[in-house]
């Protein structure tokens, strides 16, 4: 059995770099160039095509406190589940699933607490206020699984909200690696990265930025929601030429969670899509072999401007290129 196209597009570019160090001084901008391509475009696209093929798709909402994670999963669920605001925030990892009733498992260390059932979507966001939120009143739970009617996840997807990575203003070590972070990472398949537009300040934060260098280096931040946007078109086009170098590959979202509650905000419908075509994995891994078509494009584009000549090895482009046409 031959491996997938990911697969053979990293043997490629291993094969390639090698050969052209074997070449000497004269391809050094060839080595260095498929080095950072490996690291920032192909290794994270193998990952992303690792999570792409899992049946049990798990997203997440990560991001600073108060960017508005909380609300704009409420407005994508479409029941008053997530706890919001500026005083309650999230405190525990909360995912949230479909099931035919409103239901809570909580647990607590590793310890599972028995099921609770509710009436409402209403009810069980309140008792998540209770034991997920900061200052809740009941015992602080780490982490909770809450299962309802919620059409989005009908599919089987299921989305966590998450605490804050840490305020604006936090210091390093809070953004970098609170208790849950770690056990979340592993769960994730992909992340939806929530940055706030509140009030016309578009800019990013320097820590921010790296709490999401981090996760994209593990291959699963592919969107970049900007939130509390009210901004226009023009300045949809302006955000994205400024930030796009700071998160490459990411396919950016502007929602307006406020205005969705009220009835109708365009990017939340676009981002609705997206999520329900996450949900299937024929898409998924649609996108990544779209994904892969585009880099190797790329490359090859790179390659003939430079004009210099890069020693693809025949048997490897060979490889590489049936693989990719299997996949089509
Ligand atoms: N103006 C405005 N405020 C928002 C929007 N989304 C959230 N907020 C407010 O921002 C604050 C933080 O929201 P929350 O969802 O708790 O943020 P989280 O900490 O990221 O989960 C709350 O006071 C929300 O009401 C929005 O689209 N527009
Ligand atoms: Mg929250």
């Amino acid at each position: 059995m031959g491996d997938t196209a990911i697969d053979e597009f990293i043997h490629l570019l291993q094969e390639t770099r090698s050969a052209a160090a074997d070449n000497g001084a004269a391809q050094q901008w060839v080595v260095d160039k498929l080095s950072e391509f490996l690291k920032e475009k192909a290794i994270p696209l193998w990952q992303a095509t690792q999570a792409a093929r899992q049946r049990d798709f798990r997203l997440g909402l990560v991001g600073l406190t108060n960017v508005g994670k909380s609300t704009l999963l409420q407005a994508l669920l479409g029941h008053p589940v997530a706890p919001s605001g500026n005083r309650p925030m999230t405190s525990a990892c909360i995912e949230y699933k479909y099931g035919s009733s409103w239901t809570l498992k909580c647990f607590q260390g590793l310890v599972a607490q028995p099921v609770e059932q509710f009436d409402t979507g209403q009810a069980l966001g309140e008792r998540i206020a209770q034991i997920a939120t900061e200052g809740g009143s009941g015992r602080a739970a780490d982490w909770v699984t809450a299962t309802g009617p919620m059409q989005l996840l009908s599919s089987g997807l299921s989305v966590f909200d998450t605490p804050g990575l840490g305020s604006a203003s936090a210091t390093r070590s809070d953004v970098e690696e609170p208790s849950w972070r770690r056990v979340l990472d592993s769960q994730l398949h992909d992340v939806y990265f929530c940055v706030s537009a509140g009030a016309g300040d578009y800019s990013i934060g320097v820590r921010e930025h790296e709490a999401y260098v981090q996760l994209q280096q593990q291959g699963v931040c592919g969107h970049l929601v900007v939130t509390k946007w009210t901004g226009s078109l023009e300045d949809r086009a302006a955000y994205q030429r400024q930030h796009a170098p700071l998160f490459p590959n990411c396919r950016f979202v502007f929602v307006n969670a406020r205005r969705a509650a009220q009835g109708g905000d365009v990017g939340l419908d676009e981002l609705k899509d997206i999520i329900t075509s996450s949900a299937s994995e024929v898409n998924r891994l649609r996108a990544c072999h779209e994904e892969l078509r585009t880099l190797w494009r790329d490359l090859e584009e790179l390659s003939q401007s430079r004009k210099i000549r890069v020693p693809w090895p025949r048997a490897a482009k060979a490889r590489f290129e049936r693989a990719l046409q299997l996949e089509e």
